[in-house]
């Protein structure tokens, strides 16, 4: 007799399909959960098991460095990441969200881009994490565990931009390698944490300092322990300035995993890669620091303009340290309709690596007439500042909402992809928006 299991299989429209993503794992409140349950959260994950995000066991040991496939392209299953961002590599993992996702003034966990180098770190043993002070430039070594660092210094909070150096990416012609980031590669959270300035002053660091680079408890992608994921850094001015921190949480709670819980650097308005996640150590240097992707081609850019597609060699790119003047419209999504006659309320946020924003502007006829937005103060130095205007359209049909903005030395925002670069930083280019009045 034919087995009955094999009639029921053609009978039946579709075999059933397992699909882990509908279990629901509350990352939001992670932090929320007994400290030891985060603990084991995390070891489960990296012991390889990954049973509580499955929903269920593996019954093979997976191979060491595998995702199981199932979450292999979920960073919502994995980081509680919202559904709708943009996975643009795995391996390692970069995410970032569309523009409309921006829309909070704060920027929640969830719709936060990630960038890394590396691997997500595995066992972190919060009780015995410690942040090593060293390097040339100081007399002695000196450690600090996670409490010490919060219970010696002043604690600080601010809201802080980190903007991916290489975010707008993809508008480069002739393209560059790397993530093809478009517009996401950038947050402003709520950092709390303690200035990196007095812990420096609490060592006590020579004359000679320059510079202070960062070490991290991410792997290399080769596994290869001897290796640094990434090790950047920034000059002492900026190390010294009150919105450097040396951070632990984000937006109130723990930083997410992904974000480099338990600590982290922030150094906003330079490149986000010198806002070292998981924080292991920190070379005070009396050189420029000179880490892993610290060195040109890395985060540099020609010295002076190139043509588009030259190769420039080493020697004539300059490390970039000031992000510019950028904006992003987050209301409404391109490509929303409205009826003729109706005013389209915009609004979106604008920020500088430099200063302040003090002017913000919108177009719909291609930039042959700007008129002002309404635009916010910011809650302090490297806030993103937010920007609302009411548009109204003459008649029906296509229209682009462009936005430009505008800090307090003049400089502004270009309408055409800025100068071309070897590994495509700093795009700037006025965000545009479709609309169409029906
Ligand atoms: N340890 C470590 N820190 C890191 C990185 C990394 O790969 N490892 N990536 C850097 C880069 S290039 C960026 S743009 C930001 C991204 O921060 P996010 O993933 O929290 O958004 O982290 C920076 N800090
Ligand atoms: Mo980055």
């Amino acid at each position: 007799m034919a087995n009955p299991w094999c009639f029921f299989w053609f009978v039946s429209k579709k075999p059933i399909i397992w699909q882990p993503w509908n279990t629901q794992i509350d990352f939001q409140n992670m932090n929320t959960f007994d400290p030891s349950d985060r603990r084991n959260f995390i070891k489960k994950a990296s012991l390889g098991s990954f049973a509580a995000l499955l929903g269920t066991d593996i019954v093979f040991a997976l191979p060491k460095g595998y995702l199981p496939v199932a979450l292999e392209n979920d960073p919502q299953k994995l980081f509680g990441k919202h559904k709708d961002l943009i996975v643009r590599n795995n391996l390692p993992w970069n995410v970032e969200p569309p523009a409309h996702l921006l829309d909070d003034k704060i920027t929640p966990a969830d719709k936060m881009f990630i960038r890394n180098n590396g691997l997500v770190p595995e066992n972190i043993d919060v009780a015995k994490w410690i942040l090593t002070i060293k390097g040339e430039a100081i007399d002695q070594e000196k450690t600090y565990t996670l409490e010490e660092l919060k219970t010696k210094f002043p604690r600080h909070t601010y809201h802080l931009v980190l903007e991916c150096g290489g975010n707008g990416r993809s508008e480069f012609y002739p393209p560059t390698e790397g993530n093809q980031w478009e517009l996401g590669a950038v947050s402003c959270a709520e950092w709390t944490g303690v200035r990196l300035k007095d812990i420096l002053a609490d060592v006590g660091i020579k004359s000679n300092a320059v510079y202070v680079g960062f070490h991290a408890a991410d792997l290399h992608l080769s596994r290869d322990a001897n290796k640094e994921a990434i090790s950047r850094g920034i000059p002492i001015d900026k190390a010294r300035e009150d919105e450097t921190l040396v951070a632990f949480q984000m937006n109130g709670k723990d930083i997410p995993l992904v974000h480099g819980h338990p600590l982290r650097l922030i150094a906003s308005g330079f490149p986000a890669s010198v806002s070292g996640k998981w924080l292991t150590a920190l070379s005070v240097r009396d050189r420029v620091h000179d880490g892993e992707k610290m060195a040109p081609p890395s985060y540099s850019i020609p010295c002076d303009p190139v043509e588009a597609g030259a190769e420039v060699a080493n020697e004539n790119m300059c490390i970039i340290e000031k992000m510019p003047v950028k904006s992003l419209i987050t209301y409404p999504k391109s490509g929303a309709m409205i009826k003729e006659n109706a005013t389209l309320g915009i609004r979106g946020h604008a920020w500088t690596g430099e200063s302040r924003i003090t002017k913000t502007e919108y177009s719909i006829d291609f930039g042959a007439t700007w008129k002002p937005c309404q635009l916010e103060r910011g809650k302090n130095k490297y806030a993103w500042q937010g920007f609302e205007a009411k548009v109204d359209f003459p008649k029906k049909g296509y229209y682009e909402v462009w936005v430009k903005a505008t800090d307090d030395s003049g400089m502004s925002q270009p309408m055409l992809t800025p100068g071309w670069n070897p590994k495509g930083y700093l795009n700037n280019a006025c965000h545009r928006i479709a609309i169409k009045v029906t």
